[in-house]
């Protein structure tokens, strides 16, 4: 059955602040206590779905989760008045007051596990919200996420939701950023492959020293039984410990892969070369494996530009296109690599880059912004309309940010009630405007 990849982009919230809140993510930790530019933010990753809806991949928009999260301050103590609480969370724990403003939704890789329907038992579209127990402010988003996707993506003849797998660091999981599909074309059955950084349980199994481990071998097991995911089509495999401990949080810091094409880092797993044959056996077809050598492009490079947080798209005429972000460019040896990757008769013909900087200095690239859901016709005839990315759409949000966003955010304005206002206000217009009713707590 024919199908197209639907790229979920999230929207930035009004609230994106560099709050440094994810050790093992250095962007996060190198940038914190800097102001951000919510404004800028967001018009950056409009852009991007911009050009991409334009180029004609099919492109949507997420929106952001409701902060601050008055629900997480009151379960850490923090009750009163909302400005009670805002005032005694930044004076005794500011960063248990950043988690509860953390923008961090927009990073929609890790909303959600999906499975497209020609993978699972009964033929539908799976979702399982990731947990992310690794962090407290990710941790505060599952719920809210399984709102906004069963939203967007009605339960029913099409589209299964799942709950989020149980919040422990022994089932941690971090959805589509440790996952990848891979198939022969868009619409036909393709392997699942997922990607966890250690064992929950096996202390003896290899694991990361400095930095932690999100994802468990346990968690991403569960979501394949969960998502009714053929045994033989299903590939498990560890990530690099020491890749970790360079720097990289999620396998979508060092692993992509889209159709029949898999363009990683010859780091990114234990026992590499056995991976990449279970991978190629379980594949129904050819697949391609771009593999980059150590010695044209480092741990540390592929960490520093994000080069393979990157979205590999296959164009309509089947070849492909690798969306980077610009520190792909500035960084030399990558962007050496980059000039020989794009060549008319390769696998890969184009290589964009957009200016992501705001999302980047949090440690999220191109990549990170968007949630895949390859979808046949009839599921996204299926799916809530308002959210498909058009001209229209774009002109839209794009005026709604300028309206509502800041142009400067920093740590003193977290206790800032009118903040809190201002974001309602937002929010309450956008879920108008992306005819989603009443999304948000705060509106019920
Ligand atoms: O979970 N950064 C996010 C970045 C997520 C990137 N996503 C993928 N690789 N798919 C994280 O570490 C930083 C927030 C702060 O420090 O204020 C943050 O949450």
């Amino acid at each position: 059955m024919s199908a197209r990849e639907f790229n979920f982009d999230g929207l930035v919230g009004p609230t994106h602040n560099y709050s440094g809140l994810s050790f093992g993510n250095k962007a996060s930790s190198a940038n914190a206590g800097l102001a951000s530019n919510p404004r800028a933010a967001a018009l950056q990753g409009l852009a991007k779905m911009k050009a991409l809806a334009d180029r004609g991949f099919a492109q949507a928009v997420l929106p952001p989760l409701a902060r601050p999260d008055f629900a997480l301050l009151a379960r850490l103590g923090f009750a009163g008045t909302e400005a009670q609480s805002l005032g005694r969370a930044a004076r005794q724990a500011p960063a248990l007051l950043s988690a509860a403003w953390s923008a961090s939704s927009m990073w929609t890789a890790n909303a959600a596990t999906v499975s497209p329907s020609a993978d699972t038992a009964d033929a539908r579209v799976h979702f399982t919200p990731a947990n992310l127990v690794s962090k407290l402010h990710r941790s505060a988003e599952p719920e809210a996420t399984g709102r906004v996707l069963a939203a967007v993506f009605p339960e029913g003849p099409h589209f299964a939701h799942h709950a989020p797998l149980p919040a422990s660091p022994q089932t941690g999981d971090e959805g589509a950023a440790n996952h990848t599909r891979l198939c022969p074309r868009a619409g036909e059955a393709g392997v699942e492959f997922f990607v966890y950084g250690a064992s929950g349980f096996d202390a003896a199994a290899p694991a990361p020293r400095r930095f932690p481990a999100r994802q468990t071998r346990e968690a991403s097991e569960a979501v394949a039984r969960l998502h009714g995911l053929d045994p033989r089509r299903t590939v498990f495999a560890q990530q690099n410990p020491d890749a970790i401990d360079a720097g990289v949080f999620h396998n979508d810091v060092i692993a992509v892969g889209s159709e029949r094409v898999l363009f990683c880092h010859e780091k990114a797993f234990v026992d590499q070369a056995a991976v990449l044959r279970r991978l190629r056996e379980a594949f129904p077809g050819e697949l391609e494996v771009i593999e980059v050598p150590e010695t044209f492009v480092s741990l540390a490079d592929a960490v520093e530009s994000y080069l393979f947080n990157s979205q590999l798209l296959a164009r309509p005429d089947g070849t492909m296109m690798l969306v980077v972000p610009e520190e792909c460019r500035r960084n030399e040896r990558v962007a050496r690599y980059l000039e020989g990757l794009a060549t008319p008769g390769g696998t890969i013909r184009e290589v964009i880059s957009f200016e992501l900087r705001e999302s980047m200095r949090n440690g999220g690239g191109p990549a990170c912004l968007r949630l895949r859901v390859e979808m046949t016709e009839a599921e996204s005839k299926a799916m809530h309309p308002g959210v498909l990315l058009d001209e229209v759409l774009y002109g839209k949000l794009t005026r709604w940010v300028q309206a509502h966003y800041r142009d400067r955010l920093a740590s003193e304005d977290l206790a800032d009630p009118a903040l809190v206002t201002a974001c309602r206000e937002a929010l309450d217009e956008l879920s108008t405007l992306l005819g989603l009713g009443n999304l948000y707590r705060f509106q019920r």
